[in-house]
Order: structure tokens, then sequence, then C-alpha cells
């Protein structure tokens, strides 16, 4: 059967206003992975990226219609739930044989309200390579559908929801993602994510057995690729595409030091890290000195770790299992190993109020990592906050709204509520305070002094003007009242 992929642009929101010009044009690897799969098992699968290659629906339909696709598979991530809609509508009107699939993070957790949708046939259930190869064979076949763990579908206007499907242990099933599914020349990481382009992303584990409230991938277990695998797949991307800079984009990358270790080995062995650069994230607790001194030997150069926030109140609620000195300590030794950090926060965290955001915002000075990330606390589906939304805050008119599940609000209109906020607080309080986070982190002194110390070429200076632009688009340098 023939498959087309579809990432739906992700142009709304913020990104609309900021991201086209600092945020990413990320590779999607999680279409990759499936089309990768199919083409490995008998099928034929393309890939569309709406929002990299800039293409309008329009000019989808278009494609769809040249294609003569039996299958469109839609990608559906919460905060693009309308985009991904509009993508399988446009499908059906080019064809209503077209059988149109959907899956990923939102459909993942609201499986039987997503399969409710007009023009969706199928919704997939978490990890989705074998489930849709599958599929595909059913369809090929005319065979029933209920045989296939792991979707929910439509039987003569019913809704029928399946068993689950086990997880995949043995990651290295999946074959490596081929790259030349899409145009690699049009990707890179968010402007301040990388050092050196190309910059490209992988994943070497899958998973994550941390309980975080607020997080989207919490309990899912921990799985991993083999060491060979992931070297044979970062020499692929060194080799055939070029790449002076990886981001792996794993949850918990040191999760088991002793892999860690032996990757780190490995890489060395295969002299890597003479070809590439590369940077990864961890949780502040899962690294040590001895540890990232062999990282950054092995030719990691960054760092990224979730602190969230800046009391142990916060942590503790958020069931972040991390105390504020082993944060301290994290940072600290990333920085005697000679790596970059990057520290993540979170404004509006449940019970945070305003002097426990500046709080934050002075942990985060404090820890003083090369970049900072400040975003808007939002209560994915499926996660233990949106579980415990209503204990702790408002879920506000704009809740209803899949697309206004944003982490990065503050830079849209001031008019536009959040979808939730905790007891006290406020929209407008909150997207102004995390315009006031970026600011005041970034425009100090010391650091535009280090930004400066660190420019050795004409891109990179580029990319700190665009960020330096984009953090300048909204007020002053105070607190919001
Ligand atoms: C890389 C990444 C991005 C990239 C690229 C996303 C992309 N286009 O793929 C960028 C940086 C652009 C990004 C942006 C955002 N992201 Co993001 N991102 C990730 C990250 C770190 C890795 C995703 C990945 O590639 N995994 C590897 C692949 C193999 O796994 P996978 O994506 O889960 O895919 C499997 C299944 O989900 C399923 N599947 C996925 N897609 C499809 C499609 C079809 C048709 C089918 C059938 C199945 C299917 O099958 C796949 C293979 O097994 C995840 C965290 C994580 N660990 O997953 C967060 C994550 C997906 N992101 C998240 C969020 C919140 C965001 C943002 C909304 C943040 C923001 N800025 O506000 C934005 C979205 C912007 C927007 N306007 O829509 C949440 C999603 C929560 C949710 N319910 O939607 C996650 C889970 C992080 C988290 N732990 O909370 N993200
Ligand atoms: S925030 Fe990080 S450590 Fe916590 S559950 Fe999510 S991926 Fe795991």
């Amino acid at each position: 059967m023939k498959a087309l992929l579809v990432m739906p642009s992700l142009d709304n929101g913020y990104w609309k206003k900021l991201g086209k010009k600092v945020g990413p044009k990320s590779e999607p690897l999680s279409l990759l992975y499936i089309g990768t799969y199919l083409n490995h098992n008998g099928h034929k699968a393309e890939i569309k990226d709406c929002e990299a290659e800039g293409i309008s629906l329009e000019e989808l339909s278009e494609f769809i219609r040249n294609g003569n696709y039996d299958i469109v598979g839609v990608a559906m991530l919460t905060s693009m739930f309308s985009q991904s809609l509009e993508v399988c509508k446009a499908a059906k009107k080019v064809n209503p044989e077209i059988k149109v699939i959907v899956g990923g993070s939102h459909a993942s957790v609201r499986p039987v309200e997503t399969a409710q949708e007009e023009y969706i046939d199928v919704v997939t259930i978490g990890e989705a390579e074998i489930t849709f190869k599958k599929l595909l064979d059913a369809f090929e076949e005319k065979l029933s559908l209920n045989d296939i763990p792991g979707i929910v579908f439509k039987e003569n206007g019913r809704i029928i929801k399946n068993e689950p499907d086990p997880k995949i242990q043995d990651l290295d099933v999946f074959p490596i993602p081929d790259r030349d599914l899409i145009d690699m020349k049009l990707y890179r990481p968010s402007v301040s994510y990388y050092k050196r382009l190309p910059a490209y992303t992988m994943i070497t584990t899958r998973g994550c057995p941390y309980r975080c409230t607020f997080c989207a991938t919490a309990n899912t277990g921990y799985r991993m690729h083999s060491i060979q695998r992931v070297i044979e797949e970062m020499k692929l991307l060194v080799e055939e595409y070029g790449a002076k800079e990886i981001l792996i984009r794993d949850d918990t990358f040191t999760l088991n030091r002793k892999r860690t270790i032996e990757l780190c080995d490995a890489i060395m062995k295969d002299g890597l890290h003479k070809k590439t650069i590369w940077s990864c994230i961890t949780r502040a607790g899962l690294v040590d000195l001895e540890l990232l001194k062999k990282m950054k030997e092995a030719g990691c150069y960054g760092l990224h770790f979730g602190v969230e926030g800046g009391t142990q109140k916060l942590i503790d609620t958020i069931h972040k299992d991390a105390t504020l000195d082993q944060i301290r300590n994290a940072f600290k030794w990333a920085k005697k190993a000679g790596l970059e950090t990057r520290g993540y926060f979170m404004i509006g965290l449940p019970g945070a109020q305003k002097e426990d955001d500046l709080a934050t915002i002075n942990f985060a000075k404090e820890l003083n990592p090369d970049w900072a990330q400040f975003t808007i606390t939002v209560p994915y589906p499926g996660t233990q906050l949106s579980k415990d939304a209503k204990e702790y805050g408002n879920l506000t008119s704009s809740s209803a709204d899949w697309d206004n599940y944003q982490t990065w609000s503050g830079f849209s209109s001031d008019e536009d509520e959040l979808p939730w906020v905790t007891h006290g607080r406020n929209s407008k309080e909150l997207k102004a305070l995390q315009r006031f986070a970026l600011r005041s982190f970034y425009f100090r002194p010391r650091v535009v002094l280090r930004k400066i110390r660190k420019l050795d070429n004409l891109p990179i200076l580029k990319k700190y003007l665009l960020g330096a632009m984009a953090l300048a688009a909204g007020g002053s340098g105070r607190p919001p009242e």
C-alpha cells in the first residue's frame, strides 16, 4: 500500500509570531521511524513535512491528489490539534476512499475522542511502527481491524477500542530512520540549540521512568538502542548528511551510567568525536563529574537539564524528585567539565505565586547556565497535572481549544488566555513574567559579554541577533506589576 505521512504546519500562536525565525525546523523522527519501518516491510511510504517545507493546505491537497495514496497518516501533538484535523479533512476531500490514520502524543492519550472526529478512520495509541504496518496489511487484504492491538477505529459509525499494544523492548527492531525520506537541508534546531550547522537530531533511547506531573512522557519506561546501532546512526549523520553537530533528543540520556560510558568509549574508538560535536538532555541527579568529563572527551559540548522550579516546594509539588543542591551540583560539575549548560525553567507551576516565580528566575541566574528557557506551565492531556488541574488552579475558557496548549504563549497576543492558571494568578501576568524572565536572564551584562566572547563565526552572530530581537519584542526589563 502507498502511504503519505504528514507533519502538519505548526503555524499558530507563538509559532506564527516568533517561531518561524528562531524556532526549530526539527526532523520529524516519529514519521521517519514509521516510514522507514513500512518501507522495509512491504509497503511504500513518503513523508510531507508542511512546517519545514512551508507548504499550504491547498498545496498539500494537490500533492495528495497527484500521489494516489491509499493511506494518509497524520501526526498530532496537542498544540497542532486543529492543524492535524485540517490535514485529515483535506485528505478525505481529495478522495473519501483514502484511509486516514492519526497518531502522536495527543491522539495517543485521547484516542476515543480523536477517533470521533469526522475525517479520521483510525487512531494509533503510542509507538506506531508495527501497528501502522499491521493496519496497511489489513487494509490491503481487506481484513478486520479487530485483531490489531493499540488502535481505536470506526466501524459502521461505531467507535471500537482494541486492547493496548505492549511496548517494544528491543528498539533495534526499528531500522535506522531513512533521512532520504525528507529534504535534510531544510532542517536545523532552534537558534540557541546548536553551535555548528548542519546540526541534526536523533534518539538513542525511548521513554522516561520518572514521574514529573507536567510531563507527557512521564512513567513511560526506558528502552535503549544498542551502542552499535547508535554509532551506526551517528556515522550515517556525519558521513552521509555532513552533520557537524548532533542533538540527542532522549528524555534522560544519562539514565544508565554504564551505557553512557560505553557509548562515549565507542564514539572515541570510531573517531566520531573528531568529526562531530553533540549535546543531550538529562536530569540533575543523573550526572557526576567523572561521567561529565568522559562525555566532554567524547565530543559532547552541551547538556540540558530540566530544573523547572527555583524552590524545593515547587519542585516537590511537581514530583521532580530532585533537590536544589543536586541541581546546583549538576551545573557546577558540567561547567567544571567544560560543558555548555541549558536549564529549563517553568513559570506558573502548580501553587506558584509571583514570589515563587521570581525565585525560579533568581535560581536560574544563580545557576547561570549558558542558555535558560522559561516556559509557561500547561496541563497537557494525559499528564498528572491535567488530572490535578482543578485542585491547583482554574481551567480557563481557552482550555477547550487545544491549539492554546503552547508553552511559549507569553509571545502570543496578551488578549489570549492561557488554558490553565494556578490559583491566585492570571494569564496576562504569567505571560508578562515569561517575557520578563527571558529578558532579565539574557540582558545581564555578564551574559552579553560571555556570548560576545564565545562568538567565533558569522552565522553564530546572526543567530544571537535573531534571538535578541525575539526577546526584545516584549516590554521592559522590570518584573510585571
Ligand atoms: C523533538 C520534539 C519536538 C520537535 C519536533 C516535533 C516533531 N515535529 O516531531 C519540536 C522542537 C518542533 C517540538 C515542538 C513542540 N513540542 Co515537542 N517534543 C519533541 C520530543 C523531545 C521528541 C519527539 C520524538 O521525535 N520522539 C521520537 C519518536 C520516535 O517518538 P514519538 O514522537 O513519540 O513518535 C511515536 C509515537 O508518538 C507515534 N506517532 C508519532 N507521530 C505519529 C504520526 C502518525 C500518523 C502515527 C500513526 C503515529 C505517530 O509513533 C511514533 C513512532 O513510534 C518529545 C519528547 C518525547 N520524548 O517524545 C517532545 C513532545 C512531543 N513535545 C511536546 C510539546 C508540548 C511540544 C510543544 C507544544 C512545546 C511548545 N513549544 O509549546 C511544541 C509543539 C509546537 C506546535 N506549535 O505544535 C510534548 C507533547 C505533549 C502533547 N500532548 O502534545 C512532548 C511529548 C514533550 C513532553 N514530554 O511533554 N517538539
Ligand atoms: S520531565 Fe524529564 S525527568 Fe520528568 S518525567 Fe519528563 S522526561 Fe522524565
